[in-house]
């Protein structure tokens, strides 16, 4: 019975051997080319950022160490759904090996027990019950995780001088885990204090996995060891628990470049503790552009049916959009930076609602959600701006949880942010294993580029 960091500690050598050689040998070869196009349209296309777990293919999307979430599904520890676990995944993104059952129930346990109320640092407690309560939930969050860097082994041990750079990453995954077992109180103490005054909706045991905490924690589980708060009958609460583990396992990862993981990954490279890293990717997420369009979809979605006549108005829906677009505003949950295609973790969620069909079939909401997903498209292309005209994975989430009963919208976004945790995290860890140096790119100025234009 190996534990994760027992596991890590056997493939170390050989993978710190591959990549120091890789360092010391081929420093010259070349990747790619920086143009004046890279410096002013956000660096897209260049591939500069060292990432393990995962890839974003234009066209085929995310691969998590080369498999799909199709793959991952049926190859990964899950549920009676296929829904894998983000146990599972957290094992998966770290080690690159398929963990066996036992090894996911293993790691459910470690992270449970380091999770559990006793162990949750009260001064973030405090501090969360201390925040005004229109405070957005992904601050509290941000300030949640930056104050747990209190807690930090990593931060510690540095500054009593106790770790040598070789040790740096077991302080960085002890951190790591710890900062991922909290998540589930933490975002539940967010969610209570903008629904119920603060005041806890469900229970957490040290039985249960990670989901079904943040599930019965949020008072939307009526299982054993969960929630007495929760309004879903029997087979909602299930669907509801399958949801939350669809969700949180695809959410894990998007390679380095998006703004949440480079933050986090950016950050940690200056020896900031994972908490400190972490929570700048938070405030990275936070952002409309980013994360924040799983909340921007919902207010969307809820805003139009109000003006509409049907969800199925396909002329009132055009004209809806286009008043969208002529008044210079985005349309949420459309366009990626780097995806040419559906986001299949889009296709996935709807899959999801599609296989249920009596839960959704009247909700107009969910109805106009996949409605979008075939009108969009074309109008963005006939607007003719956007270079990926399709949905992206913050078009069906929200609506979804919506429609179990989540329905204050600020809060999507922080379970967005648990998810997200799983992948940064891993990297950080990999980060400190290979000794990866302080980030620091040259910037240039105007005068530069257009010295460099004009000479050329
Ligand atoms: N609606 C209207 N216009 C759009 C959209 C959209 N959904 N997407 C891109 N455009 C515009 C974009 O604003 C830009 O306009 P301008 O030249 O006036 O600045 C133009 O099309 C070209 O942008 P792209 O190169 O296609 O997109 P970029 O890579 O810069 O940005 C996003 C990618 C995702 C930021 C952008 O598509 C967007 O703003 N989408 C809506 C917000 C959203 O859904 N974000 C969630 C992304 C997923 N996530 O969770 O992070
Ligand atoms: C993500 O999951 O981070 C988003 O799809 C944004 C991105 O990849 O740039």
């Amino acid at each position: 019975r190996k534990s994760l960091k027992e596991t890590l500690k056997e493939l170390i050598p050989e993978r710190k051997e591959k990549f120091l050689k890789l360092k010391k040998n081929y420093h010259n070869v070349e990747i790619g080319r920086i143009t004046i196009g890279s410096v002013t349209t956000g660096m897209r296309g260049n591939k500069s950022i060292f990432w393990e777990g995962s890839t974003v293919d234009p066209n085929k999307g995310i691969t998590f160490h080369g498999k799909t979430i199709g793959e991952c599904q049926q190859q990964l520890p899950g549920d009676e759904f296929g829904y894998f676990h983000p146990e599972a995944i957290l094992w998966y993104l770290m080690t690159k090996q398929i963990p066996t059952s036992q090894q996911v129930q293993h790691l459910t346990e470690e992270l449970a027990e380091r999770g559990s109320p006793k162990n949750f640092p009260e001064l973030t407690s405090k501090i969360i019950d201390m925040l005004p309560p229109d405070t957005h939930p992904m601050t509290q969050l941000a300030i949640g995780l930056a104050s747990l860097s209190r807690n930090s082994k990593f931060a510690s041990n540095y500054q009593r001088g106790l770790i040598s750079k070789d040790h740096y990453w077991e302080d960085t995954l002890e951190d790591s885990l710890n900062l991922i077992s909290f998540l589930p109180i933490l975002t539940a103490k967010i969610y209570s204090k903008l629904v119920n005054g603060g005041k806890p909706l469900g229970e957490f045991s040290v039985k249960n996995d990670w989901t079904l905490n943040i599930c019965s924690l949020l008072g939307m589980s009526n299982g054993v060891h969960s929630s007495n708060h929760c309004n879903l009958n029997n087979e909602q609460s299930k669907d509801f628990l399958s949801l939350m583990r669809l969700y949180t396992g695809i959410h894990v990862d998007h390679e380095g470049g998006n703004v949440s993981a480079h933050a986090t990954h950016l950050v940690n490279s200056a020896l900031s503790d994972p908490y400190l890293s972490y929570s700048s990717g938070i405030m990275g997420l936070a952002g409309p552009l980013h994360g924040l369009a799983a909340q921007e979809v919902v207010r969307f979605l809820v805003e139009m049916n109000s003006r509409i006549s049907s969800p199925q108005n396909t002329g009132e829906i055009e004209e809806y959009l286009w008043n969208i677009l002529n008044s210079k505003k985005v349309i949420p949950g459309y366009g990626h930076a780097v995806l040419r295609i559906p986001d299949p973790r889009f296709t996935t969620m709807l899959k999801f609602a599609q296989s249920r069909t009596t839960e959704f079939e009247n909700d107009e909401n969910v109805i106009l959600m996949q409605k979008l997903s075939t009108v969009v498209p074309d109008i963005l292309k006939e607007h003719g701006k956007c270079k990926n005209p399709f949905p992206n994975v913050d078009s069906a989430s929200g609506i979804l949880f919506h429609h179990f009963g989540i329905k204050d919208l600020l809060f999507f976004t922080v379970i967005f942010g648990c998810s997200r945790s799983i992948g940064p995290l891993t990297q950080l860890v990999w980060d400190r294993i290979y000794g990866l140096p302080i980030e620091r790119p040259k910037s240039i100025s105007l005068t530069t580029m257009q010295n460099l234009c004009y000479q050329s």
